[in-house]
């Protein structure tokens, strides 16, 4: 007998119709989309009648009345440590969107609430999950460009990302926090845990409240070195929006990653190159559909793993270790000086 998931998802807002449909996707999988929860009545409304399945304005509300298996959390970060600890004390497996929280001082009570209750806690950090993404990892644990040494990630784009996420333009930490969050957990996912950083960050668009460039260069404990980069003011033709760009340097060959998601690998001489993207989905569309096709891979992830009672990769104490060098990144760019970012360390 297929082991079944019910799925509930709280908050119905711009990103969530990427987890709707996703989930909705998976149903055949066995993660079955039972219930939908938003504080706005009409979008939980909308977002019951689009997939079939009943709507809610409170999560207790809809999980005192439907068998919840896995909450995904597609709120903002200022609700993540209350909805979290919710689903911990009543202990229903969560994931929540990144960031994790605003703070790294939250993110570390999310964790330790978790662990409190023994709940099952993970972040859609959904980078790493991308197709062309898994891709490089293949190519990287294949051992075919040899060690990793050096790498540059470079997310640069001059798309209206303030259009769907007005709030953008409010925050008081912007691209480390809200997109250089994904390229350093991308970094750790290549090239392992970081010894120390440093930093330089700008503000080149006098109509938002935050930084929208950042500059991260990364010393690994593997002895690598990393270039993160990060960018919503790049004014260039061929903008890649949303894909990451990337080259990485072994001591056997090279891999680089360039518009389009085609990758091109050398080693040995020789140079081989591929398409590594995935497909359209009947429900994703260009240029979003790079971070949509994310989406249905994370979503896949959590319920097998929830499914199998297995922590997930990105699970909440994993996620310390990005939401460490975003924390790092900017002490790094206030102090102009390396950084060592912080270690969680579970309580006894
Ligand atoms: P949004 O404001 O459009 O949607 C959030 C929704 O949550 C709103 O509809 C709001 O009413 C609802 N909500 C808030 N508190 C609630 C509560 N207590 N209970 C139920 N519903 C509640 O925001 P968005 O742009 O969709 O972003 C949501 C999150 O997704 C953010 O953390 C953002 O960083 C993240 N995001 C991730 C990616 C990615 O994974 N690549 C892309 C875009 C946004
Ligand atoms: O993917 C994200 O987290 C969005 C972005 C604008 C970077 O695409 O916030």
């Amino acid at each position: 007998m297929r082991k079944t998931v019910a799925v509930g998802m709280v908050g119905c807002g711009f990103y969530a119709q990427n987890h709707l449909h996703a989930w909705s996707d998976l149903g055949a999988e066995g993660a079955v989309l039972s219930a939908v929860c938003d504080r706005d009545p009409a979008r939980a409304e909308a977002a019951g009648a689009k997939f079939g399945v009943p709507h809610f304005t409170d999560m207790n509300a809809m999980l005192d009345k439907v068998g919840i298996g896995l909450l995904d959390i597609a709120t903002r970060m200022d609700t993540h440590r209350e909805l979290a600890a919710i689903a911990a004390e009543r202990g229903v497996p969560a994931v929540v969107q990144k960031p994790f929280a605003p703070t790294w001082e939250e993110c570390i009570a999310i964790v330790e609430k978790a662990r409190k209750h023994q709940a099952w806690l993970a972040v859609h950090e959904n980078f790493r999950f991308a197709s062309a993404m898994r891709a490089v990892k293949k190519v990287l644990t294949q051992g075919t460009i040899g060690t990793p040494t050096w790498a540059r990630l470079s997310w640069r784009t001059g798309f209206d990302v303030y259009r769907g996420q007005p709030y953008l333009a409010e925050e008081e930490k912007l691209v480390i926090q809200d997109v250089g969050i994904h390229i350093l957990d991308l970094a750790r996912f290549f090239l392992g845990e970081v010894a120390h950083l440093s930093c330089e960050t700008q503000k080149r668009n006098p109509k938002i409240r935050a930084e929208d460039t950042a500059t991260i260069m990364m010393r690994h404990t593997s002895g690598a070195v990393s270039v993160v980069e990060a960018t919503y003011g790049a004014k260039r033709g061929d903008d890649p929006f949303p894909e990451t760009m990337l080259e990485i340097e072994g001591d056997g060959g090279s891999l680089i990653l360039t518009k389009g998601e085609k990758m091109t690998v050398t080693t040995q001489g020789l140079t081989f190159e591929d398409q590594v993207g995935g497909p359209l989905l009947h429900w994703t569309s260009r240029p979003w559909h790079v971070s949509q096709e994310a989406v249905l891979h994370t979503n896949r992830h959590m319920f097998e793993r929830v499914r199998d009672g297995r922590p997930a990769d990105t699970s909440g104490e994993d996620n310390l270790k990005t939401y460490a060098l975003v924390e790092a990144a900017y002490e790094a760019a206030r102090s102009h000086a390396a950084v060592k970012p912080a270690i969680w360390l579970p309580q006894a």
